[in-house]
């Protein structure tokens, strides 16, 4: 039998549904993914160096022109089948838990009425210095050209500078999101870990967790996953057809 036979089979049986999710479910809407994001204006730069807050310190203008670059074309971006049918999963599964590393928020726009974002949102800016929410961001950022740095918008009661709203390296995750997404694992009997390199903790974690306790894990990516267990599998090929191509075979669509 297929692996995607038997993860569809999986799936209609599910009790609890786990689906984890990173850039590459995003990557067929037009989002370049974290690795990729280097294409383009930011070649030139290691995102790992631009998604901290010691850069922002450095040069809070560069870092403000990455995500507005960024936000701009999230704003531009529709969601693509694959963040669809997840959507329509939970209208399906008794019990679905959607827990996203990204900071895009087209798994709302697809319709998914809960979404657990590890890494924050970059539609939730806030004051560097006082924390407060900053709620006068531009509703058409501007584009930075090539390079080009903007400077980021004043916090209306400190003076602040406005920083986004996303978990940098180094800094801690939203520690409700985190146990939140650790215990869904824990007690789900299927997660679907979507276009995801897996290679930031603790998020990462999450796909072993589920793995531990039991449950049958599927890696649906580009780039194939060697298993390291007969409850695991890896489906190899774009999320926008082999998300919906699981519905199907689990008759559901
Ligand atoms: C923490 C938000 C601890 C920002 C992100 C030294 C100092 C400090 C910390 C560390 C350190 N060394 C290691 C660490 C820990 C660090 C870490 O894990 N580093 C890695 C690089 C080794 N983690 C942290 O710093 C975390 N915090 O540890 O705090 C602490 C303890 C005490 C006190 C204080 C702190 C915080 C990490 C959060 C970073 N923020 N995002 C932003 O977006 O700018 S991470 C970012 O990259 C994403 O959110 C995601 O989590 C991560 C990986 O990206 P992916 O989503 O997987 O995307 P990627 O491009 O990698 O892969 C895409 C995949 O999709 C590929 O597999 C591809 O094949 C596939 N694909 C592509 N197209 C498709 C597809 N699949 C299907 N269909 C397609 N069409
Ligand atoms: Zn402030």
């Amino acid at each position: 039998m297929s692996d995607l036979q038997i993860v569809a089979d999986a799936l209609r049986r599910a009790r609890h549904l786990v689906v984890f999710t990173g850039a590459g479910v995003s990557a067929e809407s037009g989002i370049p993914t974290f690795r990729d994001a280097l294409s383009g204006l930011w070649q030139r730069f290691d995102p790992g160096e631009l998604a901290t807050a010691a850069a922002f310190r450095r040069d809070p203008a560069l870092v403000w022109g990455w995500y507005e670059w960024r936000r701009a074309q999230v704003l531009k971006a529709r969601p693509n089948p694959a963040h669809l049918a997840i959507a329509e999963l939970a209208r399906h599964v008794p019990q679905l838990t959607l827990v996203t590393q990204n900071v895009d928020d087209l798994h709302e726009r697809a319709g998914s009425p809960a979404v657990i974002h590890l890494h924050g949102s970059l539609h939730q800016p806030r004051c560097f210095d006082c924390q407060r929410p900053f709620t006068r961001l531009a509703a058409d950022p501007q584009e930075p050209a090539k390079g080009r740095r903007i400077e980021p918008p004043r916090c209306l009661q400190c003076g602040g500078p406005v920083r986004p709203g996303v978990v940098w390296f180094g800094e801690m995750l939203p520690e409700q999101a985190l146990q939140q997404a650790f215990a869904a694992a824990e007690s789900c009997d299927l997660l679907l870990s979507i276009g995801t390199s897996g290679v930031v903790y603790p998020a990462a974690h999450v796909p072993q967790l589920a793995l531990d306790s039991g449950a049958v894990v599927a890696h649906i990516n580009q780039q194939a996953f060697a298993p390291n267990s007969p409850r695991e599998h890896s489906l190899v090929g774009p999320a926008g057809e082999l998300v919906p191509a699981l519905l199907q075979r689990a008759g559901w669509q």
